[in-house]
């Protein structure tokens, strides 16, 4: 007798993608991986989020569902929420005042909900820009977050390359936003979420922080946190988190009616179930002690980095980093950020090339990279490494010979391999 249907594994039934994750197994245990926002998912974690909750429909939320057979799926989504409320509650006296909403299926969508709770189309919002270092959906207007709102853009000080908070309160004082959002992708300092408040209070705006980068750092207590001062707080949960991909919002009670519908029915249908095990999953082990010692590794290891950097002639944007990640301006070293990118992944380190603030090149041509430590850190990986890369990175910036490049890479893997990555079976 055969193997009953659908019970056979993934090697037997479709060996091509079974090889291509092989493949990509293989990538990611060899390669130093320093895109900012992507990290390793624990074993525990990638077992919850490939588990048979992709099977079960729940719209709605705990005992107020549209289907049946809800039992286990209600436990999971109010252990993840728990878990969550406990994890960032903890700057307030009650944590039990902070609404948890784990369904958004990833960061863009947690944020299109908070625009359809607070806001009516072309009312106004304010964002750090993208070429700031702000996020598509604070705005921007080649989204539909800067099609269907009027978007406010701030920017960065044109020599210190921070947060202008002058210009932020100039332009609130003269455009009255809504909302205005506090949150980054490629900014590498402390966001002063106190200093936003007085500006949203000033104008009348909801607050709303997106620490989709810096959750991990923010659940660890390395980055200031935004619970009890921002209005709503949206994230991914797979970032510095180091959960699945997957999004969260968490919100003021006053606030949670309207987040809830706005996920739910406003933009979504069922929520990935299988996703919000992973979350939980994720959300315990973030309350470990040994979460708090990775989240210091990332911070420490950043600024090891950009010390090392910094003293082989690099030139960092805002001179280093408070947090998880580095923007790099590579025109003193006389490369563009997307050759120089291109040369490093050959050389087995791989990050992104980035539009450095006030850039003169192009976004697909830019002079920048960016680069973070939260997956190299999740490996263990430290300041003497830190050095290591720093002079590889050095070497490639000065010669893009394949024969060089090939030669790191080798010794990158040799490296790497001391340091076996979280989920990985190689
Ligand atoms: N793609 C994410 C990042 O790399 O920062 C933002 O959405």
């Amino acid at each position: 007798m055969g193997t009953p249907a659908g019970r056979a594994p993934l090697a037997e039934v479709d060996p091509d993608i079974a090889s291509l994750i092989q493949k990509e197994e293989r990538r990611e245990a060899d390669k130093l991986r320093l895109i900012a926002s992507e990290n390793y998912a624990s074993r525990a974690v990638l077992e919850a989020s490939g588990s048979c909750l992709t099977n079960k429909y729940s719209e709605g939320y705990a005992k107020k569902r549209y289907y049946e057979g809800q039992q286990i799926i209600d436990e999971v989504e109010e252990l993840a929420k728990a878990r969550l409320r406990a994890l960032f509650g903890k700057p307030l006296s009650d944590p039990n005042e902070l609404h948890v909403n784990v369904q958004p299926y990833s960061g863009s969508p947690a944020n299109l909900a908070v625009y359809l709770a607070f806001l009516k189309p072309n009312e106004t919002v304010m964002g750090l820009g993208l070429p700031a270092g702000g996020h598509l959906t604070h705005g921007h207007t080649v989204s539909i977050t800067g099609k269907y709102f009027h978007s406010v853009p701030y920017g960065v000080d044109k020599t210190t390359h921070r947060i202008d908070l002058e210009e932020v309160r100039k332009l609130a004082r003269e455009h009255r936003p809504k909302l205005i959002w506090c949150g980054t992708t490629a900014y590498p300092r402390t966001l002063d979420f106190a200093a936003f408040r007085e500006i949203a209070d000033e104008v009348g705006a909801i607050l709303a922080a997106d620490i989709a980068h810096i959750s991990g750092l923010v659940a660890a207590g390395v980055h200031p946190s935004p619970v009890g001062i921002a209005d709503v707080i949206t994230s991914t949960t797979h970032k510095t988190l180091r959960g699945p991909r997957g999004g969260m919002i968490l919100c003021k009670p006053a606030h949670a009616a309207a987040i809830d519908r706005a996920v739910f029915p406003g933009l979504q249908g069922g929520p990935h179930n299988h996703t919000t095990a992973g979350i939980a999953v994720a959300a315990r082990e973030a309350s470990e002690p040994t979460f708090v010692d990775y989240a210091k590794r990332v911070v420490s290891n950043a600024k090891a980095l950009a010390e090392a950097l910094v003293s082989r002639g690099f030139s960092l944007v805002t001179g280093g980093t408070d947090n998880h990640l580095l923007l790099v301006d590579m025109t003193p070293k006389n490369i563009g950020g997307k050759p120089y990118a291109q040369a490093l992944d050959r050389a087995g380190i791989v990050c992104n090339y980035n539009a450095i603030p006030f850039d003169p090149r192009k976004p697909m041509d830019p002079s920048g990279i960016r680069i973070g430590t939260p997956a190299i850190s999740s490996r263990g990986m430290g300041a003497e490494e830190m050095k290591r890369l720093a002079a590889w990175m050095d070497e490639v910036a000065k010669s893009q010979d394949p024969a060089v490049l090939d030669r790191i890479a080798a010794e990158v893997k040799e490296m790497c391999a001391g340091f076996p990555a979280p989920g990985l079976s190689v």
